[in-house]
């Protein structure tokens, strides 16, 4: 890795900027042949993302699980998965992240255990009224005979999100609440015995050596006291996601105690550790509130992810982003795509793309265009690379992979598939396809037996990173035919301009269906996306990098319709 990067390592508050990139450890790389990718696979692999000038890897979850929620169902949260690897495997892989510059955090699954955890389990048998009951939110059922759930809550996945227990002698007992799958009963975080569990749990991570924790479901720890019927407005169908108002499961006040807790234990360690939250929290003045000074240091922003590919949606993103994060000190992040959405190559090529969660599979129609939705893939992510504040990169983005819309129902592993019997719910599956690093080898490389554990899409040899080489000299940059190597260069110079840590200026009289900006830091660029449907007059300036080659011969000097492109700043005018 470069020396850039390894002296980012001292660097403080090195998240302010950073890029990070998400590793889902069953799909990057499997050493041993069982179809499962696993931590000496991504340690043997890791060195292969070199010219991606990354800060840091965020690995999904690896801990001990019976994966009936690939692994945010956890069974023991201080241990390794036997599919993944052992300890002394994830100490060798942070051990060679750090020789490699890169900073690694850990996924953080608080809001529920699996039923499979030794806690859930102790709660069952010791029965109700029990002090290991209050660990996590059993109610007496509603109804004369108790048949009825305590309220109407809707899991995320589909279905209440209430199950009942049956007693050793088969008479039905109480319900627990999972606000996600049946095997993912929700912790009581009113309890002091959970909290002070998982203080223990960073504890253990952060004496091993990890620089932070990407916190999953941040949104959802605390309750709203006596457990309120909640019926979301009906666009939220799928409750799944952010719901404005005051919804008694999401954005609860009470959270907050919980992270200034955390943030006190994870500083302790080193002011560079840090906390990151997944909250779908809407608006984002609201979202700001995981951000502040004595909380988390960063928060998922899915509400640039979830902008439409329209100018105005993506422009007012960008400036209540920059303006909701300032305003608590902290810095703006930007991300297109992660395990749980529909890969960006394929979402930009659907409008509108189908809601978050529901996926795309065989009998979906329309099918995204293929071509548009890389090309606008292409342009929303150099248009983000340039953003100021840290960006999160999901493995496989780089290669231009799209979402697998092929997958058979009978392949198909994600729990909200299954608890969504209702025709056209895929889940999410599509994006979490083993990822193709040579074109030629079994398995396109991700494992030496040829298995995966969901089948790879056919034609993928030509999205393997051995058949994206790097341009040798940077003039050959300036087609970027392969995304790899536009990632690669975007991501370059994003480093060697400190762009992340660079102030934005909005440009004027483009039109409204184009997104332009200056990004002063070290370097100062202009960038501007055409998200219209003619090609536009380009400024004075020097092309440093393109999502798709322009016109550029005079008296052309055009930017085409769905591109990006990054220019010198110095000579501004039109
Ligand atoms: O996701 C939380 C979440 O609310 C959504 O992203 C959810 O997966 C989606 O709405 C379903 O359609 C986190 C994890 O990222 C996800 O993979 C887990 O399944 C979920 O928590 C439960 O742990």
């Amino acid at each position: 890795m470069s020396t850039a990067s390894a002296q980012g390592l001292q660097a403080s508050e090195w998240w302010r900027s950073a890029a990070i990139y998400q590793i889902y450890p069953r799909s990057f790389a499997d050493s041993n042949g069982d179809g499962m990718g696993d931590l000496p696979g991504i340690r043997a692999r890791l060195a292969q993302l070199e010219n991606l000038y990354l800060d840091a890897i965020w690995l999904s979850p690896f801990y001990a699980s019976p994966q009936r929620d690939a692994g945010y169902d956890v069974s023991d949260y201080c241990s390794v998965d036997p599919l993944f690897g052992t300890l002394d495997d994830f100490d060798a892989l942070l051990a060679e992240a750090h020789r490699l510059g890169l900073r690694v955090l850990i996924d953080l699954v608080p809001n529920h255990t699996s039923s499979d955890h030794e806690w859930f389990k102790a709660a069952v048998a010791a029965g109700p009224g029990s002090e290991e009951r209050t660990h996590f939110l059993f109610r007496d059922g509603r109804g004369a005979n108790g048949d009825e759930p305590p309220n109407n809550w809707q899991s995320v996945f589909g279905g209440s999100a209430w199950e009942r227990l049956t007693a050793p002698d088969g008479s039905p007992e109480q319900w627990y609440l999972h606000l996600f799958d049946v095997s993912q009963p929700d912790l009581d975080w009113t309890s002091e015995w959970v909290r002070e569990q998982f203080r223990e749990i960073l504890r253990f991570w952060l004496r091993r050596g990890v620089d932070g924790f990407r916190v999953d479901v941040a949104h959802g720890l605390v309750k709203k006291a006596g457990l309120p019927d909640y019926t979301p407005p009906p666009a939220d169908d799928t409750a799944s996601m952010t719901a404005p108002g005051d919804v008694p499961y999401w954005g609860q006040p009470g959270v907050h105690e919980i992270y200034r807790d955390w943030h006190a234990i994870v500083t302790s360690f080193g002011v560079d550790r840090i906390l990151c939250a997944e909250a779908w929290v809407d608006p984002l003045s609201k979202l700001a509130d995981w951000v502040r000074p004595d909380e988390m240091q960063q928060a998922f922003n899915f509400r640039f992810l979830g902008a439409a590919w329209s100018a105005p949606d993506i422009r007012s993103a960008i400036v209540d982003s920059l303006e909701a994060f300032e305003a608590v000190g902290a810095v703006a992040t930007w991300v297109l795509s992660n395990h749980d959405v529909i890969r960006h190559a394929s979402r930009l090529g659907l409008n509108p793309p189908p809601p978050q969660g529901t996926g795309i599979g065989p009998k979906t129609i329309p099918k995204p265009d293929a071509v548009l939705g890389l090309r606008r893939a292409r342009a929303e992510t150099l248009m983000m690379l340039a953003l100021p504040g840290g960006a999160y990169l999901y493995q496989g983005e780089e290669l231009g992979l799209p979402e697998d819309t092929e997958i058979p129902d009978s392949a198909r592993q994600d729990p909200s598939f299954f608890r969504n019997p209702a025709k056209g719910h895929y889940g999410r599956d599509g994006c979490r396809v083993p990822i193709p690093w040579e074109a030629d080898a079994p398995a396109y490389g991700f494992s030496p037996s040829g298995a995966s554990w969901l089948p790879q899409p056919k034609q993928w040899a030509r999205f393997a990173r051995d058949r994206q080489p790097a341009p040798q000299e940077p003039h050959e940059f300036a087609g970027n035919t392969h995304t790899l190597s536009l990632y690669s260069r975007a991501l370059e110079l994003r480093r060697l301009g400190q762009l992340g840590l660079g102030k934005l200026t909005w440009l004027d009289g483009f039109g409204d269906d184009v997104i332009a900006f200056r990004c002063a830091s070290v370097r100062e660029i202009t960038v501007i996306s055409n998200l219209g449907t003619s090609p536009i007059r380009l400024p004075a300036g020097e092309p440093l990098i393109f999502s798709e080659r322009p016109w550029l011969d005079e008296p052309m000097r055009e930017l085409p319709p769905d591109t990006t492109i990054w220019m010198t700043a110095s000579t501004l005018t039109k």
